[in-house]
């Protein structure tokens, strides 16, 4: 008895969905493919074999063949999608960010609370990441004493059309809150941006990069540059400060060729493939756990916490002070 998945979107991360459930993660199958675009769910499914093509999602929950959803639409269509599923109790996993904003993220954690279990995995696919993972062991274990600080950046080749100065933060740096929630186990406690010189290639309306300074509740220092038109390539890479020693993650380790005259290698062009084998490990992450009744990742509470953190973010912009993240009570379900 496989999952059958009804994949909700078929842009970008749709479609990349699409292709990993179909050739690469076990005890899953694609069921159903929704888009409003009937012609790109259609094309979504022409080599999938048993999947229809819908425009509706209600269509799609309503099927007696569907019995979990993958939602990769644009963020602001998932909260009726994410509240009409967990109204069928199906395991679901979310793409980043669960919502936009917090108040709507807290209406999802007050929805799953009332059916009283977990069942919506947020598609947080870096804490999948090998490198990402080995360095929250070297936070839990703590051979190298205790963490300080971190630095980070977080590079993009360029901006999709409608790619605004917020989504820097809502889009792009919500990764950060949430990896640095999850290396640290702590929340976040405040957000401070500068802005500082402007690369004169970005659109009119992004001030790109921005320098984000993040502490956490126990006090650790976190500082991100945020840059998303450096056209060199796709680049994601941390320091970890110890007290005992440095840590670095994300440096493209492909071969590394010397000839006429040069060495060097070739930078990730994308995040399909820089997070390639964090997203099949977070897709088969989802499917085992939902075999359990259970989800494989992070929760909902984390998708609440970091829109929190991105609302905080977005107030940051606005002037050089550090804003404060303002965090409702965890629910009892979310402790464990
Ligand atoms: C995109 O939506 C992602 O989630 C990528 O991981 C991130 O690097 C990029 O900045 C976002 O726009």
């Amino acid at each position: 008895d496989r999952l059958n998945v009804a994949v909700i979107g078929a842009g970008r991360m749709g479609a990349d969905h699409i292709r990993r459930l179909d050739t690469r993660i076990s005890g899953a199958r694609v069921a159903a493919v929704v888009d409003v675009d009937e012609a790109r769910a259609t094309d979504a499914v022409r080599d999938v074999p048993g999947a229809v093509a819908l425009t509706d999602p209600t269509e799609a929950l309503a099927r007696a063949d569907v019995d979990a959803v993958l939602v990769a639409t644009p963020g602001f269509l998932h909260e009726d999608i994410l509240l009409a599923a967990l109204e069928k109790d199906m395991p679901i996993l979310c793409e980043k960010p669960l919502t936009q904003e917090p108040d709507s993220s807290w209406r999802i954690v007050e929805a799953e609370e009332r059916l009283g279990r977990q069942r919506i995995q947020v598609g947080f696919m870096r804490r999948f990441d090998s490198e990402y993972a080995a360095l929250g062991g070297i936070f839990a274990g703590g051979e190298l004493g205790a963490p300080l600080m971190l630095h980070c950046a977080h590079r993009n080749p360029s901006t999709p059309p409608g790619f605004t100065n917020e989504m820097l933060i809502t889009d792009s740096v919500v990764h950060e809150f949430d990896v640095i929630r999850y290396l640290t186990g702590e929340e976040i406690a405040s957000v401070q941006i500068r802005r500082g010189r402007r690369n004169s290639f970005a659109p009119d309306e992004q001030h790109d990069p921005q320098h984000v300074l993040i502490e956490t509740t126990g006090g650790l220092l976190a500082d991100v540059e945020i840059f998303v038109n450096a056209e060199f390539g796709y680049q994601v890479t941390t320091q970890a400060v110890f007290e005992r020693g440095i840590v670095n993650i994300g440096r493209d380790r492909g071969p590394e060729v010397a000839a006429s005259g040069r060495w060097g290698g070739v930078v990730t062009p994308g995040f399909e493939e820089r997070f390639g084998d964090a997203y099949e490990a977070e897709v088969q992450s989802w499917v085992d756990a939902a075999a359990r009744g259970e989800i494989g990742g992070p929760s909902a509470w984390d998708g609440y916490a970091t829109a929190a953190c991105c609302a905080a973010g977005v107030r940051a912009q606005q002037s050089d002070a550090a804003v404060t993240v303002e965090l409702n009570t965890k629910p009892e379900i979310y402790h464990s």
